[in-house]
């Protein structure tokens, strides 16, 4: 390329760049000027995405699968930054006091406080495989954290011959400095010598057993784990807090099979939250336009790499090229293009009416948080949120103030608090 056209090309991005940034600064101006507390927003009917798929010739397997209506929910909010300067942080747990747990990829857990202040690593945390997308990953309070103190964190573990997603737990000190009694009580098999998709978000059920998703590990000589029953590769798992194999999972006692496989054929997920009525959803990275919305039930098979909208990174077909078949259940929804999900949490505060029930995404590639509505276990509209911010969301988690809490995965990483505005 001679310089004039890398100039022209410039010149063009900026434009395009300048025009998007126009018309979301006049969307975001409407979020904040009006506020109907009471209302959930109405769609328009128009989908919110206009973008060519990136997967041609496919089909979605019901009406509202993908492109789901615009939504506008005229909700007036303050964005504060609480905290800046953490490094690539990857989940925010709110205290109950009003401070913070804070994970950042490169191994530390910290204490950030309701006012902002930053605080030292807590101690006692094994070693992480920091390399790629590896490292500390998510964090969760145990259902009973008000009188046991413990946490429970995710991490790709250093082992012999590789690594592979580890979830231990251990008691936050009166101090708030260290961990005591760490344990390591699970370890996804194979270890693998990669850097990818470990999934590993963490979520505890009304059934106090604690759900852990596990990616696939992304290279084509592994990937087809997740459909082999021998193998945590592309998994939701479910244990008891101690570890042990809840005797109702749904393999257990089956030849071959891991007993603490919840769900098969996922891909990567690293949002997974309970609603309000006690069902497990799991948003997932998919292939080049298959990022997906799921409703995890007890055994089921979602389809990876079997059956996948949209198409491999490099443009190519994915394998077999197939987005349905018996037995293997289709996304509630899907995103093509991808918008690259990570975090996820059912609204259920009363800081905004307007927004109980629906489920908010981080997005980072597209650097922005989405608002889904659900109707009758589907997706009936979307809005996207935070978007002239132009920040990699990676996770959201609502407060017991009812504030959004959110983390954002960059090297300069922030804590935003979303609240009405006052
Ligand atoms: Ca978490
Ligand atoms: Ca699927």
């Amino acid at each position: 390329m001679t310089n004039f056209q890398s100039a022209r090309l410039a010149v063009l991005a900026c434009i395009i760049i300048a025009t998007a940034c126009t018309q979301q600064r006049g969307a975001e101006s409407q979020d904040t000027v009006r506020s109907q507390p009471g209302q959930n927003g109405a769609a328009t009917g128009a989908p919110l995405e206009t973008r060519e798929a990136n997967a041609s010739g496919q089909t979605p397997a019901f009406p509202g699968q993908t492109r789901a209506p615009s939504l506008k929910s005229n909700v007036a909010f303050d964005v504060t930054v609480l905290a800046s300067g953490l490094s690539k942080p990857w989940a925010v747990e709110p205290l109950m006091g009003g401070d913070f747990l804070v994970t950042e990829k490169p191994g530390r857990l910290r204490i950030i406080t309701a006012a902002g202040v930053t605080g030292e690593p807590i101690s006692g945390l094994p070693a992480v495989d920091a390399r790629g997308q590896g490292g500390l990953l998510d964090v969760a309070l145990s259902p009973g954290f008000d009188s046991d103190r413990t946490i429970f964190w995710s991490y790709s573990e250093p082992r012999t011959g590789g690594n592979a997603t580890s979830v231990a737990r251990g008691v936050l000190s009166a101090d708030r400095t260290r961990l005591d009694n760490v344990r390591v009580i699970f370890r996804a098999l194979p270890v693998y010598n990669g850097t990818l998709h470990y999934g590993s978000r963490l979520a505890f059920g009304p059934d106090r057993m604690l759900y852990i998703t596990v990616g696939e590990r992304s290279d084509k000589v592994i990937r087809p784990q997740a459909q082999e029953m021998g193998s945590h590769m592309g998994k939701i798992v479910r244990i008891a807090p101690d570890g042990s194999v809840p005797p109702d999972n749904p393999f257990v006692g089956q030849s071959g099979a891991l007993p603490e496989i919840w769900s098969v054929g996922h891909r990567n997920v690293q949002a997974a939250t309970f609603d309000a009525q006690g069902r497990l959803w799991a948003i997932e990275h998919g292939a080049g336009g298959g990022d997906e919305v799921n409703h995890i039930e007890k055994g089921k098979n979602y389809g990876w790499p079997i059956i996948a909208y949209g198409e491999e990174y490099s443009g190519a077909p994915i394998p077999g090229g197939i987005t349905a078949r018996a037995g293997l259940e289709q996304p509630v929804y899907y995103w093509d293009p991808v918008i690259a999900p990570s975090g996820a949490q059912f609204y259920s505060g009363d800081a905004f009416p307007a927004w109980r029930g629906s489920l908010f995404v981080g997005a980072m590639k597209e650097k922005r948080l989405v608002r889904l509505t659900i109707a009758n276990g589907r997706v009936s509209g979307e809005e996207h949120l935070l978007v002239d911010r132009g920040k990699r969301v990676r996770d959201v988690k609502q407060g017991p103030d009812g504030a959004l809490y959110i983390v954002t995965d960059e090297s300069n990483g922030e804590l935003w608090k979303v609240a009405p505005r006052r």
